[in-house]
This record gives structure tokens, C-alpha cells and sequence, in this order.
């Protein structure tokens, strides 16, 4: 007997509420057409609305109000004209990747037919890499303060953490993609040069877990050359396993090299299921279009695709998740290549035309 998805659906702010629509559409018709049972509950929270009406971006009983999830779909966070964007990361998003031990951030880069890539020469199949991201450590914390603040002696500290533990299990999740894969190579981004303590560390890392995969080339880059080689040589890339902080900033890059990070997906995950993993696109709110209903909507519909595969997997989840992810990324692939395409992609598409293209194509 297959069992019931509850998926907690979070639009945030911005573009975040007009691409989850979107992703929800195309998520319906694919339960309809392939039998899935997916519950979602939409929660206001987690949004620069609801800080300006309580102070927090999140009600204290946040994890008692997801209690029963299985997944959250999200859209996007920040609204920096009315709340500074650490305070809105660190309140919502940052929480839920920490408290839910989702230390897994996993951000495919895929050049698609259709799409007009920015680099010369390169067509569909030439881009297919992942980014495995940490995602509960590293450069991103909150340790440090500022001392003589206002003065001439003005000074500040912002420490990095990094453990054996949190390095070790997203390096094993790395390899073991890497292994799943043809090419079966793993890049390993750090700055072994400049950073002289702990990223050496990192490489070392590697290293040792790499034991146990005797099968995948290891290439260790620092991050200045291998932001280069993203653009000069995107294909020699399969997996690139990378810090909380370089991996956020090589998996804006990653689809900017394949034309817009309008596409980009990615998934939060915990997984061992402990707790509910969270899929979102790699974009934010985009202040800078919010309200004028012309976002792309791909890279939600995408995460939702993803957030199929994941669950899929989980036990007792009847048949029909992976065909409907591969489903959707088949209509994706469709619509990219057909149209309609919306405006970062050349067309003249709105976000719900968008929407309703890949909806109609998974249909047919
Ligand atoms: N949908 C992703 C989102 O809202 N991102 C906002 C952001 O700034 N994220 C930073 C991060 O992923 O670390």
C-alpha cells in the first residue's frame, strides 16, 4: 500500500510567491497523471511580510506547525528595503537547513536544447555537473562580534567551522554520486593555498575518504581557477563537492553558464530522513521583477521534480515518483526547446504561461 506525502508549501517572498504556484500546478497534474498521493499545506510564515507583522520571520512553534511533513517546497527569502537580508536568511531558510541537519545541498547544472548558452560553442549535453554543497557549516555562521565599533580601531571577526563530521559525511554523499555516474570524477573546490589551516584540512579530507572509492578521479582545484574553468572548460566537470560558501557561489555561476539561473533546482537534504528535506530554486526573491508576473518558473517546477525523486525513495512510497520526475523534466526539456519561453530566455512567456506550458506538455 503506497502512503501519503505531506508537503509543506512556503512561497517566502517576492518571486517566491509567483513561481511556487507554478511549481504546484505542474506537481498536481503529475499526481493526477501518475497516481501520487501529495498533500500540501501552505504556511505564510518564513516570509519578510510576516517579520514586519510579529519581529521574527518564523512563529516559535515552527517545528511543532511542520511536525508531520514529509518536505517543503519553498520559493524565495529576503525583502532587503524592509528587512536586512541576514536577519531574513538567518530567521527562515538558514534554520531550516540547520534544525532539519539538511546537510546535504545538492544544485544540478545542465545545459539544455533551446536554451542559448552564453559560452561559445557549447550545445545541449556539452554541461552536465553537479554541485554538492555543504550546508550546515563552513563559512556560514553567526561566531565572531565586532570590537571598538564607530572607532579608528574598528575590528572584526567572523569565524568558519568545519568538522570531521560535517566534511566527511557531505564528501561520502559526494563520492557515492560521483560512483552512480559515468564519468565517475569528483572536483573538490577549495583554496588550499590562501586559506592555509583549513582547507588544506578539506583536501586532506578528501583524500581519506577517497580511499574507499578507488574508482573516482580526484581533482583538487582552488576555487580562484576553478571559477575560471567553469566558463573556459564547463565539461570537464561531473561532480564538484564544495564549502558552504563556494558551493553557493559556483552554483549561481554553474547556470549562468548555461544561460540563466532561472533553471536552477536544488534540494536541502537530510538523507537519512530524520527530519523533512527542503527543495527550493537556487535563485532568490528578485526584488528587481517581483510583482510584474515575468519570472521564470522553471527552476521551481524543476526543485519539484527533484523533491519527486527524493521522496521516491523513501519507504513505502508506491510506484510512480521517479517516472513523474523524469516526466517533468521531460516536458521541461520540451517546453525549453518549443517554447514558450519567458523573457530571461529571449521569449516574451509571462510566469503562469510559462507554468501552464510545462503543465500541458507532462498532460499530453
Ligand atoms: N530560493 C533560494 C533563496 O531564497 N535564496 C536566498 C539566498 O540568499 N540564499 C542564500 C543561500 O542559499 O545560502
Amino acid at each position: 500500500m503506497s502512503r501519503r506525502f505531506n508537503i509543506a508549501a512556503i512561497a517566502g517572498d517576492g518571486i517566491g510567491k509567483e513561481v511556487l504556484p507554478e511549481g504546484r500546478k505542474v506537481l498536481e497534474v503529475a499526481a493526477r497523471k501518475f497516481g501520487l498521493d501529495l498533500q500540501f499545506t501552505p504556511f505564510e510564515w518564513a516570509s519578510c511580510d510576516y517579520y514586519l507583522k510579529t519581529g521574527a520571520m518564523m512563529p516559535p512553534d515552527w517545528k511543532d506547525q511542520l511536525a508531520g511533513m514529509d518536505a517543503i517546497y519553498f520559493g524565495a527569502v529576503g525583502w532587503p528595503a524592509t528587512v536586512p537580508d541576514h536577519i531574513s536568511l538567518w530567521g527562515s531558510l538558514l534554520k531550516f537547513r540547520r534544525e532539519f541537519d539538511q546537510y546535504i545541498n545538492l544544485r544540478p547544472v545542465r545545459l539544455f536544447d533551446g536554451v542559448p548558452c552564453p559560452l561559445a560553442g557549447r550545445k545541449a549535453g556539452d554541461i552536465d555537473f553537479y554541485v554538492v554543497r555543504e550546508n550546515t557549516e563552513g563559512e556560514y555562521t553567526n561566531l565572531g562580534g565586532i570590537m571598538f565599533p564607530g572607532t579608528e580601531r574598528e575590528l572584526v571577526i567572523q569565524e568558519s567551522v568545519f568538522t570531521r563530521h560535517g566534511a566527511d559525511r557531505v564528501l561520502k554523499y559526494a563520492f557515492e554520486l560521483a560512483s552512480a555516474r559515468q564519468r565517475k570524477h569528483l572536483t573538490v573546490a577549495t583554496k588550499s593555498n590562501g586559506i592555509a589551516i583549513s582547507m588544506p584540512w578539506w583536501d586532506g579530507r578528501a583524500d581519506a575518504i577517497g580511499k574507499d572509492y578507488p574508482g573516482i578521479t580526484i581533482d583538487k582545484q582552488h576555487i580562484d581557477i576553478l571559477t575560471a574553468r567553469f566558463v573556459l572548460q564547463p565539461d570537464r566537470f561531473d561532480v564538484v563537492v564544495a564549502s558552504n560558501l563556494f558551493g553557493d557561489i559556483l552554483s549561481d555561476l554553474g547556470p549562468a553558464c548555461t544561460g540563466t539561473i532561472g533553471l536552477a533546482p536544488s534540494a536541502n537534504l537530510n538523507p537519512e530522513r530524520n527530519f523533512p528535506s527542503l527543495f527550493e530554486p537556487v535563485h532568490g526573491s528578485a526584488p528587481d521583477i517581483a510583482g510584474r508576473g515575468i519570472a521564470n518558473p522553471i527552476a521551481q517546477i524543476w526543485s519539484g521534480a527533484m523533491m519527486l525523486a527524493f521522496l521516491a525513495d523513501a519507504p513505502d512510497a508506491g510506484p510512480g515518483y521517479r517516472e513523474a520526475h523524469d516526466a517533468i523534466v521531460g516536458a521541461i526539456e520540451q517546453v525549453l526547446k518549443d517554447g514558450p519561453r519567458t523573457g530571461d530566455l529571449g521569449g516574451k512567456a509571462n510566469t503562469v504561461e510559462a507554468g501552464d506550458a510545462i503543465a500541458r506538455a507532462l498532460e499530453a
